[in-house]
């Protein structure tokens, strides 16, 4: 199965609910053939099908690249990418393909610690990784990323220069990343079934309800979920605590973690990619998560003829962030990478993927280009009112090792 078809499964199928804090899933790749090729498969049903597909795709091969290609691609056409679960739209890799001759072999991911272990250890094998802002920067630090070529990616005048001015507070001159998608880390609901359960006039807009034992026990009902990501889970906990989520205190942290052992008796379980498909299908009503995959459930339940699902933003605030695009220091591949990340600055591409996995981006001249469903959804693109209690938290390795410890005390003493 090529990475295109494996892309397209995994998106289109319902997906087996994985054990909690399973990993990551990998979409197993392979280099294109004819078969996997639409015109090409329609003409292996003639006498000669085999033979034109073969030119097909050689021919496909040697086309002039685009203008905006400023590089030549490695003598090794492929390229292994490492991106979130339903992150991308799959028309958009099969378009790249075809038009680069580069592969794309494309694994999935669901957290930002697996990434970063697996980076950690040595050659991970992958040319292009998307850690999360505040990720992006350790792996930097650590000499784990390759600087990017900027003379090779034309196409970054299209960002928003004041998007890319607050990126670079922590990514230094934009020096290894560019940003890919801009989320935010909320509350989505089943509209129909929690005021089924909590009555009419029960409202979603504050963390309370998430540490509340006599909400939780009622809402426990009809599923509850959580991420699994330590920073989010105990950095949204400081916020509804009035605490400041870029807290160095120990103590800080082993207060929020006593709250979320709270949470963690009720949840049905803490995973970081599963529920968009349960809140769509209704298995599970009630999600810590982030903003585009709360949209995506609500037009896959939509779609199904199910509940809305609501996502808020909550009353105490809530943390933002950019997921990045960097190319790892080992990568055997880095004029493809370039290539690749070019091509996702191309106004109508990131605009294609921001409209198909419902996220905003950070590209200036896409926004025009894009479904005004989604760039008007507030839930999405944020108005100002809401930015001023947006957080972007990047908490230091110390921090990080005591958010780790913590979350581990809340997975272990969970329910899950
Ligand atoms: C997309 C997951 C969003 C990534 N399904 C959060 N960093």
């Amino acid at each position: 199965m090529t990475i295109l078809a494996s892309v397209l499964s995994f998106l289109s199928s319902p997906r087996k609910p994985r054990t909690p804090r399973d990993a990551s899933t990998a979409a197993a790749t392979t280099a294109p053939t004819c078969n996997s090729c639409p015109q090409c498969f329609a003409r292996t049903l003639s006498l000669v099908g085999g033979a034109l597909c073969s030119l097909l795709l050689s021919t496909s091969a040697l086309a002039a690249p685009a203008e905006d290609q400023v590089v030549a691609p490695d003598a090794d056409k492929n390229l292994f990418v490492y991106n979130w679960s339903d992150y991308i739209d799959p028309q958009v890799l099969k378009d790249f393909e075809k038009e680069t001759g580069i592969t794309v072999h494309y694994d999935l991911m669901d957290s930002n610690e697996v990434l970063e272990a697996k980076l950690m250890v040595g050659s991970s094998g992958y040319d292009i990784i998307a850690p999360s802002i505040h990720v992006l920067k350790r792996l930097g630090d650590a000499g784990l990323l390759l600087p990017l070529d900027k003379s090779k990616l034309p196409n970054l005048k299209h960002l928003d220069p004041q998007k890319m001015a607050k990126i670079a507070l922590i990514d230094k001159d934009n020096r290894y990343g560019i940003p890919y998608m801009e989320l935010s880390t909320g509350i989505a609901y089943n509209t129909r079934k929690v005021a089924e359960i909590m009555g009419p006039d029960f409202k979603v807009d504050s963390w309370r309800i998430l540490f509340d034992e006599n909400v939780l026990k009622k809402l426990s009902q009809c599923g509850i979920t959580a991420l699994d990501s330590p920073s989010d889970m105990l950095c949204s906990t400081l916020i509804y605590m009035g605490r400041d989520p870029e807290s160095t205190k120990a103590q800080d942290y082993e207060d929020a973690g006593e709250k979320l052992k709270i949470l963690g008796r009720y949840v049905r379980y803490f995973h970081s990619s599963q529920y968009a498909n349960d809140l769509a299908s209704g298995d599970v009503c009630i999600s810590v998560a982030w903003a585009g995959d709360a949209q995506l459930a609500n037009q896959r339940s939509l779609e199904a003829g199910l509940d809305p699902i609501a996502y808020v933003i909550p009353q105490e605030g809530a943390l933002m962030g950019y997921d990045m695009l960097a190319i790892t220091k080992t990568s055997t591949h880095p004029n493809n990478a370039h290539i690749f990340l070019n091509y996702i600055m191309r106004p109508e591409v990131i605009a294609k993927i921001s409209d198909y996995i419902r996220y905003a981006n950070a590209n200036k001249d896409a926004t025009a280009l894009m479904n005004p469903e989604i760039t008007s959804n507030k839930g999405i693109y944020y108005d100002e009112q809401t930015l001023q209690r947006m957080h972007i938290v990047v908490p230091p390795a110390e921090v990080e090792r005591i958010m780790t410890r913590t979350w581990n005390n809340v997975i272990s003493s969970s329910a899950q």
